[in-house]
């Protein structure tokens, strides 16, 4: 699971990249052109999994990831004439984004427009993005249309079916609306993903307001979008604290700016709640780990995501919610309450679930 940090030149990214990694990388400077330098993987806070390992007390525990990447080099006009290749194919490979918007003030690093106004910059970035998005939807509406009219196509009614999904993006980006607008169903997301939409993906929205400056609130509301604001600088400067395992320092700092708590663990749980991903998990004395899986994900696709061996050679996957087990309070007695269900291949995974795999290879 992939997301890309993007934003106008000098909206924070790359200080919100280090806000939610714990990282220094150097900010205030522009990259010069390479986008895809800065990577780091960061663990998805879940109490289940420290319950978990507290009950079975492993030698290794194991929390979900994200993987954040700091996308330097989109700017108003972007689009024009059609972005540079390889940042579009960057971007198409993301699977969400976090879209920071500059909200903050400041004298040491005037906004390059003169003025700071977060709306019309969240406006213009979505606009680079739509019109690449229009691009892609207009060309492939011309094949479809030359197709069906000279027969081209050996399955009519299917592409006729796509020619109307075609044609209601097409509007939806006329409007200058995200595709994610749509609300479209899991078969038309899957159908479209060679497309590479930018549109499409879900994407959290970040207003970067100052030290002292209020939140900021907006009626940009979509479907697969959220929005929050965050004190970027700020919460950059508590990350790299906590990083160096300066306690005195970051209990000082976050008592002057009323801060209760960092919010990187709130924001990268957002991001993974809104990329639709669930956890299941596997316990052991080797270890107890956090395993992502999309939704309507079954068995077999959990084996898969542990090893394509168990996948190959599957049997069945012994589970049990997470719920009964603490409830109950361990494996023996969830498995004498009958909790613990043998499930075969199709059985679709639920959030929570602690699953054994069961193999013969
Ligand atoms: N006061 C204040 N300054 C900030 C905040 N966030 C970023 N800055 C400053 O704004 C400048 C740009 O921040 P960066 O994080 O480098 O922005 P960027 O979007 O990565 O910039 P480019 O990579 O050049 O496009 C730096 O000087 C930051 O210190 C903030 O929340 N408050
Ligand atoms: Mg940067």
């Amino acid at each position: 699971m992939k997301l890309g940090i993007i934003g106008l030149p000098g909206a924070g990214k790359t200080t919100i990249f280090n806000a939610l990694t714990k990282g220094n990388a150097p900010v205030g400077q522009s990259m010069g052109g390479r986008f895809d330098v800065l990577t780091a993987v960061v663990d998805v806070q879940d109490d289940r999994v420290d319950v978990l390992s507290r009950m079975f007390n492993p030698k290794k525990t194991t929390y979900a990831r994200i993987t954040y990447t700091d996308v330097a080099g989109l700017k108003k006009g972007a689009s024009e004439g059609g972005m540079p290749g390889e940042l579009l194919n960057h971007l198409s490979g993301l699977d969400g984004f976090v879209h920071v918007v500059r909200a903050f003030d400041s004298d040491l690093y005037p906004h390059p427009d003169g003025d700071v106004d977060a709306i019309r910059d969240l406006a213009a970035l979505d606009t680079e993005f739509i019109l690449n998005d229009l691009g892609v939807v207009e060309r492939r509406l011309e094949k479809l249309e030359g197709g069906l009219q000279r027969g081209a196509f050996k399955n009519k009614a299917e592409a006729q079916a796509e020619m109307e999904l075609f044609q209601q993006m097409h509007e939806t980006l006329m409007a200058e609306r995200p595709l994610r607008a749509l609300a479209l169903h899991d078969e038309q997301i899957k159908s479209l993903r060679g497309f590479g939409l930018l549109t499409l993906k879900p994407t959290v929205v970040i207003f970067n307001i100052g030290d002292d400056q209020d939140e900021l609130s907006s009626t940009y509301d979509y479907p697969q979008t959220v929005i929050t604001n965050l004190r970027g600088k700020l919460e950059m400067e508590l990350a790299q604290l906590s990083a160096a395992g300066d306690q005195e320092s970051l209990a000082m700092f976050m008592e002057e700016y009323s801060v209760t708590e960092l919010s990187l663990d709130k924001i990268i749980r957002l991001s993974y709640d809104l990329m639709g991903l669930q956890s299941f998990f596997t316990v052991g004395e080797d270890e107890v780990r956090a395993w992502t899986i999309g939704r309507g994900a079954t068995a077999v696709d959990a084996a898969a995501t542990i090893h394509t061996d168990l996948a190959k050679g599957f049997i069945r996957a012994e589970t049990v919610h997470y719920d009964d087990l603490v409830a109950l309070g361990g494996m023996a007695p969830a498995r004498a309450a009958g909790r613990l269900r043998q499930e075969g291949k199709t059985y679709i995974v639920r959030d929570g679930d602690i699953i054994n795999i069961k193999f013969n290879l």
